[in-house]
């Protein structure tokens, strides 16, 4: 088995689970095959290893990381609960169900700190090209190892990317922004709310970063947050200080000219308008070529590159499941390095993706989406031995996630969820999420002590 080799770009929670979906199989008594998995930071976790730099990183590679201070879960945790490793397990007591940045960073790393993983991970090392030689069937990688800034490379039978795609911004140009006079960056680079305490502020966007950046602007002390929409505004129960309006048309000065003939003066601007999905250590013919959506073209099974199927991609995705998705992936791909999981022809693989396409294609509302993602998540738990999960509960969670949003935008982190894994109903957390500035894993698991009452006959 050792003869095998496999190449893993990438120690965040894909890359991860890949490393663990090996480990599982080892500890079933079965050989494990040579992986080795290279990672540009210097620790493990992906986007949840959070950074304080912009730009570039002490070694001058372009910043991974676009999270922030203060970011707490977007949905409820008990939808991405790995099925082997449990939050019950990880904290020996039940939590609340929007956890913060550092308490999920600390529960990614306990599952993988009970192994060795760390010691197939080289940190501090860059992926910079692939090449795939058809007659040897063997992939090249060359790797810089930026602390000793030395380039060498590796060859592999498998290689995973498991890079992450929420990294390169897509930073559309307005006309007059060069003359803005405040800030204007892209959330990538956003890095936490206090700067824009007391300020006005415009983001311009309509999902997932615009909604989180505009309501935590909004907790933190921003004068009023305006959130701009191409397509759909986000719609929720807006408190007063936030509001959606249409697409900016140009900026003349510190004014922003918006569609519908509105008018009005900012201090900074931050761009919410996505990321691009972007391999630049990937030639032409092996690159997956798609903008963030539910189903990318050329993976089957959503995972192997149809062209090559030992070129396997991980977690690329948009996402309402994170960790179990991407858990469900690293098994099935395990199973065929393993030889364990055969794959049917190309030809057959390409009306399975086609299937696929067209039922994403027709979605129509994010209940939908939800439902979607739900059966591609079926479907691959049907090909492996990962521990089986009611995905039926997770999805009827994410759908009551969506509506406590709606509902209000301020409190649904105040809800609680129950594990499908252990059964366990979260618990609520101590601080309601709106009067909680403190976003540390010691504050959140504080438990603050029973107030005594004294009898009145004493
Ligand atoms: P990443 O976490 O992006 O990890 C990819 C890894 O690959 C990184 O460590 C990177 O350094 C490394 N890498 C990249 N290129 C190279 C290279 N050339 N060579 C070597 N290494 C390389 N998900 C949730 O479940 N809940 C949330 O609340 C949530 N909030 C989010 C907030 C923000 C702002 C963002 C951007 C994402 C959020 N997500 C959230 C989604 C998040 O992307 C996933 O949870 C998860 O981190 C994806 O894991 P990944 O391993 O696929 O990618
Ligand atoms: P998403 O979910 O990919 O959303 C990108 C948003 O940016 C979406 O609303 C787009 O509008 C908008 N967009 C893209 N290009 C433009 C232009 N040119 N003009 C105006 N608006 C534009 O990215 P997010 O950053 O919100 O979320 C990514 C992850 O980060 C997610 O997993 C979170 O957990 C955190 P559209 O609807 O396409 O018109």
């Amino acid at each position: 088995m050792k003869d095998k080799r496999v190449g893993i770009i990438g120690a965040g929670p894909s890359g991860l689970a890949m490393i663990r979906a090996f480990e599982a199989f080892k500890e079933k008594g079965h050989a494990m095959p040579e992986i080795m998995c290279f990672e540009k930071q210097s620790n493990w976790g992906g986007m949840w290893n959070y950074t304080w730099r912009t730009g570039v990183g002490k070694y001058g590679e372009p910043i991974h990381g676009s999270m922030y201070k203060y970011l707490w879960s977007n949905g409820p945790k008990e939808c991405l609960e790995f099925s082997d490793y449990s939050f019950d397990e990880h904290f020996k007591k039940p939590i609340s169900s929007y956890p913060p940045r550092p308490v999920l960073f600390d529960y990614i790393q306990g599952r993988i700190k009970k192994s060795k993983a760390r010691d197939y991970i080289r940190f501090d090392t860059t992926a910079r090209w692939v090449s795939y030689d058809e007659e040897t069937k063997k992939f090249t990688l060359i790797l810089d190892d930026l602390k000793i800034d030395k380039t060498y490379s590796e060859e592999f039978d498998y290689l995973v990317v498991a890079s992450g795609h929420f990294s390169t911004p897509n930073m559309p140009y307005f006309k007059g922004i060069e003359n803005f006079p405040g800030t204007v960056i892209h959330a990538h680079d956003f890095r936490g709310a206090d700067q824009f305490k007391g300020q006005n502020l415009l983001l311009i966007g309509s999902s997932y970063s615009a909604e989180d950046i505009g309501v935590q602007c909004y907790k933190h002390g921003a004068q009023s947050v305006t959130l701009s929409y191409r397509s759909n505004p986000i719609g929720v129960n807006w408190p007063e200080g936030i509001k959606e309006l249409p697409l900016v048309t140009h900026f003349d000065g510190d004014t922003a000219h918006f569609k519908d003939g509105t008018t009005e003066k900012y201090d900074a601007v931050i761009m919410c308008t996505g990321y691009q999905h972007k391999f630049p250590f990937l030639p032409d013919n092996l690159r997956l070529k798609t903008k963030n959506n539910l189903y990318p073209d050329q993976l089957y099974k959503g995972v192997f590159f149809n062209d090559l199927p030992e070129l396997i991609y991980l977690g690329m995705q948009d996402q309402y499941y994170t960790f179990n998705m991407f858990d469900a992936q690293a098994w099935v791909a395990r199973d065929f390095i393993m030889d364990t999981y055969k794959l049917p022809k190309k030809a057959e693989r390409r009306l399975d993706m086609d299937k696929w396409l067209e039922r994403n294609e027709n979605l129509q509302s994010s209940h939908d989406h939800v439902d979607f993602q739900t059966d591609y998540i079926k479907d691959l738990l049907a090909l492996s031995d990962y521990p089986d999960f009611n995905l039926d509960k997770v999805a009827e969670m994410f759908k009551s996630w969506l509506n406590d949003k709606a509902e209000n935008i301020l409190t649904y982190r105040d809800k609680t969820y129950q594990s499908v894994v252990t059964g366990t109903m979260a618990a609520e957390h101590h601080t309601e999420w709106m009067d909680e500035l403190d976003d540390s894993k010691e504050r959140f698991l504080y438990e603050p002590e029973e107030e005594e009452t004294i009898p009145e006959n004493i």
